[in-house]
């Protein structure tokens, strides 16, 4: 990478700008916008009109460099690096885009002149939320460290027109709205007819009534239209493509082939056939068999290979055995694993070569990352839906499981058993394929995304897989990228780090090394706190403004803001609040520091239990508001609708990050990494990357707690809830008072099923177990938190030690291990 002056020589915007015959003094060019482009009188303009202004203002400052990016990467002809993941969780664009061009004082002085006001335009833009959690926002993190670097990289997604649901709350429960993200028009999307791919199917697509039916057994075809999105890398220099694909009816895409009789008809069929990509499905381990998803998984393979093949045959002196020297293609989970069978399908069918040269090819391009290790998580496939839709892709699925076994028989005998376990093919109840073996055998490398995790997907999960390829098996912890993580989200803090110790640190994060010694500082102490103070203000502020809520920033800001599940305990969080209420109510003069529980999440629509912890949080925040004892000092606000955005200004404000999920079962996190780098000091269990933050920063600079995974694992079999009611009175009293209806006078008896959770003599997330040491583990950090000094020293120490979770550690170690590809410097020219 290039360092920070060098690329900002190379890519000066200021001279991009200039010869563009832009100016900050007056802004004509703006008024141009508004006026060509939507027709406003620029005097007139609405705040959205001028967000749509400045924002294809900016796509057109980009297109250039976007352009000149792909110019130069054809020349070099370096390894390709293709992300095929189903979420891209990316958030907003505008305020990222005008950062990483270095154009956002340009921008910021231009506006101001003409009595705009940027931030209030940074509004206006909606967040592409085409994802879930974690794995979508891990993918756009990836994407923008790519471009940092200078990776020729391409990702490839689903242009779904609804992304995650709209969670809104009424009467605490959640109920779910649709996003309709794409209602404006978008400024960051290039359409591009001209990059289209017909993907074949044997069904149909039909309208039946208001349902849309599909009819196997009728071959037909959709067409793959590629929505391209600039990815602009930090100082402007690479920009790479994000290639979303939507699926058109290929008769609305070829006019001549319309059949005129029957107009009417063959519309309302295109309507069916375009609802392919309509929609995100929410993570639902609970809604299983849905054709649709797995035709969604289908078309991106389709599309994104295709795509894949045909720029590579575009090379000069192109062989097929050259496409691992020239692609790199990384799955994003087992969603995109049909890879296997369609590369092979191409290899075999389109370029007629056999079979060993075909698996050759295809296991030393493709690469798998695992994230999950709840067996229900696991995708499996029924294979009646291979055999209605790509019967094709099916028969070479049984071919290559087919000579596995055979591989196994000839290493371990005739051992029915493990044959029976490893197979890619499960026969009951149900014959299903199972798509994590799949994507293992047909790939050269399988990662896990935090150490602990990888450690027992070798050791456990896929035991047996990695007792016969150990070689394939490894680790990439995850990072986020500090570039939106920090400098964007947190100005105070950035700011004071950069007057520390220079900017260095935004595109190299382990220069924030430099800043530990700077922890016994005094001075520099009273600064950090004051940049949390600001972090504060300014949440409170918007707060105020958005939700009509306020909340003391004089007391902790303690955040557990992710996604709603069982295994990430929401629950024990909430129990814990309860045991401080519960210690109020009996000695109401305790000396408590007040505290502000901030829970932010979606549970999946059909996720029954984890809807009724969102209930359970909120009957809490509004008896607790109720009660004059408590006013002041213990405040529990259920913040709706989390997003990217909503993580972007709570975040940087947390005092308290909450990673409290039962040992073993989050595979890595990245949330925990982005408090981190804000300053927050953690409490949580030994698992998923958390463990390697502590690593990082020294225990002693974490407040870890609970059962390690091994602990878990063992104690299963004799674990007691009620040994934990029978012995601690706190947890005791908690728990009575949840199930008493205290919480939800005017709905008695809901929360009967949080008996069952807790109570389960194989309550697989052992929430009790670990309820006391997580309440001890809170009381030391309260008195942590009363010594400012000591507090501010362990965050400063937290962040000095952040520096391993950045993507772009994680992004070279991808490169380096598993994809053999270096950078392409993008070398711009004076213009
Ligand atoms: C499944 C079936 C049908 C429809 C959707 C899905 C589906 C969608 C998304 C299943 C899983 C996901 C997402 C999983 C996920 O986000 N996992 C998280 O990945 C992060 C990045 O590696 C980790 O940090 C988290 O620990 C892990 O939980």
């Amino acid at each position: 990478m290039a360092t920070t002056t060098e690329a900002a020589a190379r890519c000066s915007i200021e001279d991009r700008l200039h010869a563009l015959g832009l100016n900050e003094t007056d802004a004509p060019w703006l008024d141009r916008y508004l006026l060509c482009n939507q027709l406003v009188d620029p005097e007139k303009a609405k705040i959205r009109q001028r967000f749509e202004a400045v924002a294809t203002c900016v796509r057109d400052l980009v297109a250039e460099r976007w352009l000149r990016s792909r110019r130069i990467q054809a020349t070099h002809q370096p390894k390709w690096v293709y992300y095929l993941s189903m979420e891209f969780l990316l958030g907003r664009s505008l305020r990222n885009n005008l950062m990483n061009m270095r154009a956002e004082r340009f921008f910021r002085t231009s506006l101001d002149r003409l009595g705009w006001d940027l931030d209030e335009l940074l509004e206006e833009e909606p967040d592409a939320g085409l994802g879930n959690g974690g794995l979508g926002r891990l993918a756009a993190c990836f994407m923008e460290s790519l471009a940092t670097m200078e990776y020729a990289a391409i990702g490839y997604g689903l242009r779904y027109e609804y992304g995650i649901f709209r969670q809104e709350i009424r009467g605490g429960w959640q109920t779910e709205a649709p996003d309709r993200w794409l209602r404006r028009i978008d400024p960051w999307e290039v359409t591009r007819p001209d990059k289209a791919y017909a993907v074949p199917l044997n069904a149909t697509f039909e309208l039946r009534g208001s349902h849309i039916m599909l009819i196997p057994n009728r071959p037909s075809r959709l067409i793959g239209i590629a929505h391209d999105r600039p990815v602009v890398g930090y100082e402007g220099c690479c920009v790479n493509t994000l290639r979303l694909w939507s699926a058109v009816a290929p008769e609305r895409f070829d006019f001549a082939d319309f059949s005129h009789g029957e107009f009417v008809g063959a519309v309302i069929e295109n309507v069916a056939a375009e609802s392919l990509t309509r929609v995100l499905y929410p993570d639902d381990s609970t809604e299983r068999g849905r054709a649709l998803r797995f035709l969604q998984q289908y078309f991106l393979v389709s599309c994104s290979l295709q795509d894949i093949v045909a720029r590579a045959r575009r090379v000069p002196d192109f062989g097929w055995d050259h496409l691992p020297r020239m692609a790199a293609v990384q799955l994003n989970d087992t969603h995109p694993a049909l890879a296997v069978a369609e590369l092979m399908r191409i290899l075999l069918d389109d370029a007629g070569l056999d079979w060993d040269d075909a698996w050759e090819i295809t296991r030393a391009t493709l690469a798998y990352t695992n994230h999950t290790l709840l067996p229900e998580a696991l995708e499996k496939w029924p294979v009646r839906f291979f055999e209605a839709f790509i019967p094709r892709h099916l028969e070479i699925i049984y071919e290559v499981n087919r000579r596995f076994i055979d591989d196994l028989r000839s290493r371990f005998g005739a051992d029915d058993d493990r044959v029976r376990r490893m197979s890619l093919i499960e026969e009951s109840p149900e014959r299903k394929v199972r798509m994590a073996h799949l994507a293992t055998v047909g790939t050269h490398s399988t990662n896990g995304v935090a150490r602990i995790h990888s450690d027992l997907l070798r050791t456990r999960v896929m035991r047996e897989f990695a007792e016969i390829y150990p070689q394939r098996f490894g680790n990439k912890t995850n990072g986020v990228t500090p570039r939106r993580w920090l400098a964007q989200a947190n100005p105070a803090l950035a700011g004071l780090i950069t007057e520390a110790i220079g900017d260095g640190w935004i595109s190299d994060l382990d220069r924030l090394s430099e800043l530990r010694t700077l922890a016994t500082d005094a001075g520099f102490r009273e600064s950090f706190r004051r940049a949390k103070r600001q972090a504060k203000r300014d949440f409170t502020d918007w707060l105020r403004a958005a939700h009509g809520r306020t909340v003391d920033p004089g007391s902790i800001f303690d955040s557990q803001i992710k996604r709603i599940h069982e295994y990430k305990r929401q629950l024990m969080n909430a129990l814990h609040i309860v045991i401080l209420y519960n210690r109020i109510r009996e000695y109401p003069a305790a000396d408590v520091t007040p505290r502000t529980f901030f829970f932010a999440g979606k549970a999946a629509p059909a996720y029954n239990t984890a809807k009724l912890i969102v209930k359970l949080i909120n009957c809490i925040g509004e008896t607790l508001d109720a009660d004059p004892l408590v006013r002041g000092r213990l405040r529990v606000v259920f913040l709706p609708d989390y997003s990217v955005t909503l993580a972007e200004r709570l975040i940087p404000a947390s005092d308290v990050s909450e990673q409290i999920s039962t040992a073993g079962y989050e595979a890595s996190g990245t949330g925990n990494m982005k408090f981190m780098m804000n300053g927050a000091l953690t409490i949580g269990t030994r698992d998923g990357a958390t463990i390697e933050m502590a690593e990082q920063a020294g225990e002693e600079n974490l407040f870890l707690f609970g059962l390690s995974d091994e602990q878990v694992e063992q104690s299963r079999d004799w674990y007691d809830p009620t040994w934990h009611m029978a012995n601690e009175e706190e947890t005791r009293q908690a728990v009575e008072l949840v199930l008493s209806d205290h919480f939800n006078g005017h709905e008695p008896g809901i929360f009967e099923p949080i008996r069952e959770m807790l109570f389960d003599r194989r309550d697989r997330f052992m929430v009790l177990a670990d309820l006391r040491a997580y309440t001890e583990r809170h009381r030391d950090l309260a008195e942590v938190y009363n010594d400012a000094d000591e507090w501010t020293r362990r965050a400063i120490l937290n962040v000095g030690a952040a520096g391993r979770f950045s993507s772009d550690r994680t992004i070279r170690e991808y490169a380096r291990d598993i994809w053999n590809a270096e950078p392409s410097p993008i070398v711009h020219t004076a213009p």
